[in-house]
């Protein structure tokens, strides 16, 4: 697999882990260096990622990525969806949760500070809430049970946050930090932890 993205990306992080755990071999194109954004441009007018180019298709967006990725090759360790349209909302509540810091991040990046202004604090709150929700859906982790898309999209997510300063993730520790602990220790999320390259 050709995949377009970075490696401090959660919903890159999301297709790279899945990706560990299905032993799909992927070549990384680094968007965050010109050339690589470039040829991200040349083949997304989303110019957002990840994508992925594989089996003779292109793909944009995480969750298709890894759609395409569990359709064509099974979930091997992972969990399969015991309520799809259950693990489609955590799914999307966690992606909104992303999206809501990123935002923040992105405008602190430009040098401006949304806490000036509602829309800050409105981001920040919606992550909050959504946590709180979040933390309601999941069962307890169980390792025999095998590890679920719910709960590495949020694990990515959680990590980023830390990793960019975006949302003071520690609020839901008593929520998430065995989870966490318990997932992080496995090889593909490990070996994806966000950083600068
Ligand atoms: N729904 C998309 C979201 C992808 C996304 O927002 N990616 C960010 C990086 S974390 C991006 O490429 N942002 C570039 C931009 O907004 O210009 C997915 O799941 O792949």
């Amino acid at each position: 697999m050709k995949l377009y993205g970075t490696t401090t990306s959660p919903f890159v992080r999301r297709v790279r882990i899945v990706a560990a755990e299905l032993d799909v071999a992927y070549d990384l194109i680094n968007t965050a260096h010109d050339d690589g954004q470039a040829q991200l441009r040349a083949v997304s007018p989303i110019w957002k990622v990840p994508v992925a180019e594989l089996d003779g298709r292109t793909l944009f967006d995480s969750r298709v990525i890894v759609d395409w990725l569990t359709t064509t090759r099974g979930y091997g360790p992972l969990r399969a969806p015991r309520d799809r349209w259950q693990e489609a909302n955590v799914l999307n509540a966690i992606d909104a949760a992303i999206e809501s810091a990123i935002q923040v991040f992105y405008l602190r990046r430009e040098g401006f500070d949304p806490m000036t202004i509602p829309f800050g604090p409105r981001q920040l709150e919606r992550v909050a809430a959504i946590f709180e929700w979040v933390a309601g859906e999941l069962p307890a982790y169980d390792p025999a049970r095998g590890l679920g898309l719910a709960e590495l999209s949020l694990v990515c997510a959680l990590d980023w946050m830390d990793f960019r300063q975006a949302y003071p993730t520690e609020k839901h520790a008593e929520d998430f930090a065995a989870l966490r602990a318990a997932i992080g220790a496995r090889p593909s999320v490990a070996t994806t932890r966000p950083m600068v390259s």
